[in-house]
């Protein structure tokens, strides 16, 4: 199985008057905050959602990061260590948005690094040239925006909240994204050839960002239900691939699907699914990168050991001296 079970309350004394007034609240658009009552398949979910995005946020780093050290010019590489630093940023709001329901930072990190938890699916391909910085910001920030927006409306209080800042440094990233592909798809033939194979690179798995199809969602429809999240995958993937074509037509390129097409009964295109094998292989750890990614994030935890068992003893240190003043 690939998907996380996380079994909806069902035992009787959660049925009860109080799971109902929570359906209630959610119904009524109201907030949940960290000390309110809440069902326990809500909470893990939660903490299933917000630490996966998290961890993407940090994972998310090391492609980029990989690229800052040979940008082509200082100002774009000031830009690209500014985006990786709010990636970096993000994931930290994210970590404190779930430790409110429960877990430590600590215990989501063991999580992702024992593989019990995920991270985005986009993070395990390569980025071999320049151009992929281009498409990275253009394509996985553009569908990251494209199902967090709503996501800032979604039902629990910190998370929502965390993405409004969120959200507003990825219209930045998507921007500089668009930018350098603007700047290769309008220069010499090679580089708008290295734009090309960056699209071709990176379609398909953009389209993987969200999630299996409807028919193959486990969560969607409890999620749904709870707010935890605004709308399906499919409806989002729509959008995106909507708003998306016409921008990589503006920067003449070409969307490596010879069926997409614009259907007018529906207001939108027609294009192909990406390659659900590879999508379910992937997110299993078996893509390009996974192990990787994985054993970066392991070095990077272990070799901070020494930082955190540094800060923990100062606090040791500073609540035995107030507890001492206080005696
Ligand atoms: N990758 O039943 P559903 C970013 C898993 S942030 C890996 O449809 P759900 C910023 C899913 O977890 C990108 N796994 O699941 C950035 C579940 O397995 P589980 C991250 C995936 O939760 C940009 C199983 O498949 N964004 O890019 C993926 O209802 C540039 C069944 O799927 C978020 O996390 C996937 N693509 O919907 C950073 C946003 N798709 O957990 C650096 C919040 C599905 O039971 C550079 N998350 N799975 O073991 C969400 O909106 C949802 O969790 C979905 C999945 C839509 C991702």
């Amino acid at each position: 199985m690939y998907a996380q079970l996380i079994k909806a309350d069902t035992t009787p004394s959660e049925n009860t008057a109080r799971a109902e007034d929570f359906q209630r609240r959610i119904d009524a658009g109201e907030k949940i905050e960290p000390k309110d009552w809440m069902p326990e398949g809500y909470r893990r979910t939660l903490i299933r959602q917000i630490g996966q995005h998290a961890h993407s946020e940090i994972v998310g780093q090391l492609p980029e990061g990989n690229w800052i050290s040979r940008a082509p010019t200082l100002e774009r590489k000031t830009i690209l260590l500014a985006k990786v630093q709010d990636e970096a940023g993000h994931g930290l709001y994210l970590y404190c948005a779930a430790e409110t329901l429960g877990i430590s930072r600590d215990e989501m990190t063991e999580m992702l690094l024992d593989e019990r938890m995920k991270y985005s699916s986009i993070f395990n391909y390569p980025t071999l040239t320049w151009a992929d910085m281009g498409a990275v910001g253009w394509l996985v920030d553009g569908a990251a925006i494209m199902n967090q927006v709503p996501l800032q409306r979604t039902s629990y209080g910190p998370y929502a909240r965390a993405m409004i800042r969120i959200c507003k440094e990825e219209s930045f990233h998507q921007r500089q994204g668009f930018d350098i592909m603007n700047r290769l798809a309008n220069g010499t033939e090679a580089q708008k050839t290295m734009a090309q194979n960056a699209l071709d690179r990176f379609w398909y798995p953009s389209l993987m960002m969200f999630g299996p199809s409807d028919s193959d969602s486990v969560h969607s429809e409890q999620n749904m239900a709870w707010k935890i999240k605004m709308n399906g995958n499919d409806e989002l993937r729509q959008k995106f691939v909507d708003l998306t074509v016409p921008q990589a037509e503006y920067l003449g390129l070409k969307v490596p699907d010879d069926t997409l097409c614009w259907n007018e009964d529906k207001g939108g295109y027609d294009f192909a699914g990406p390659d659900w094998g590879e999508f379910f292989d992937v997110i299993k750890g078996n893509g390009p990168c996974n192990r990787e990614r994985l054993e970066a994030r392991r070095k990077a935890w272990d070799e901070g050991a020494w930082v955190r068992d540094g800060l923990l003893a100062h606090a040791e240190k500073k609540a035995r001296r107030a507890a001492q003043e206080a005696a």
